[in-house]
């Protein structure tokens, strides 16, 4: 069974401009399992091996060699869930849990995390001592492992608007069919003891919309 993304009025094709990003290496073509190719993230202007993108997440200057965040490695995604409400304006909803290692000298009140996840970003949330941002339409939850380093960290986001920057992930064309999966690049960024650490990971998702309603999409199994 296949579902086309379809917009409040009706119409079945609309997203053609959620086609991928001409800055994107194009699709594998091969379909199935893997079809959304590679997401690496293109743009490196000043040559520091750290992709423009990543540096506007870090607040770094993407022209400026010197200036960087401290690149720690990956930020593995357990698990991704977003609703997207076709039907609703501002009604989108994600869920995501990742897991990573703490930087030295981290200190979790005042910590200050920005997360992008596709093209959609969530900057500037701060937490207090328990590990948790204000309460909001986007919260950030960090518990901290009791033995080492390591952390996971529980973002929410509700009345969200989440579709331009998350559903080009899923739509390479002007239809995508129930159950394609797509991978989505991530990337979580710590500002703490005066600096900035940066981490990377991606996530295969699956998409599945219901014609006008809902387009889903969740870690594949
Ligand atoms: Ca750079």
């Amino acid at each position: 069974m296949t579902a086309t993304f379809t917009d409040l009025t009706g119409n079945t094709s609309p997203f053609a401009f959620f086609g991928r990003s001409p800055a994107l290496p194009p699709d594998n073509g091969g379909g199935g399992s893997g079809g959304g190719g590679s997401p690496s993230l293109p743009g490196d202007t000043d040559g520091d091996g750290v992709a423009d993108i990543l540096e506007m997440l870090a607040g770094t200057n993407p022209a400026l060699a010197d200036d960087k965040p401290v690149q720690q490695g990956a930020a593995i995604m357990d698990a991704f869930a977003l609703t997207l409400n076709f039907a609703k304006p501002n009604s989108d909803a994600l869920k995501v849990a990742l897991r990573l290692s703490l930087p030295n000298g981290y200190v979790q009140d005042g910590a200050v995390y920005s997360i992008l996840l596709g093209e959609h970003t969530e900057s500037s949330l701060v937490l207090n001592a328990k590990g948790a941002s204000p309460k909001a339409n986007t919260t950030l939850k960090v518990t901290k492992s009791t033995v080492g380093t390591g952390a996971k960290l529980a973002l929410a986001v509700k009345k969200g608007s989440l579709a331009t920057n998350l559903q080009k992930f899923f739509a390479n064309k002007t239809t995508a069919k129930t159950g394609e999966v797509f991978k989505i690049p991530s990337a979580v960024v710590i500002q703490t003891g005066g600096a900035k650490f940066l981490y990377v990971g991606e996530i295969e998702v699956q998409y599945k919309a219901t014609q006008g309603k809902l387009g889903k999409a969740k870690n594949a199994l």
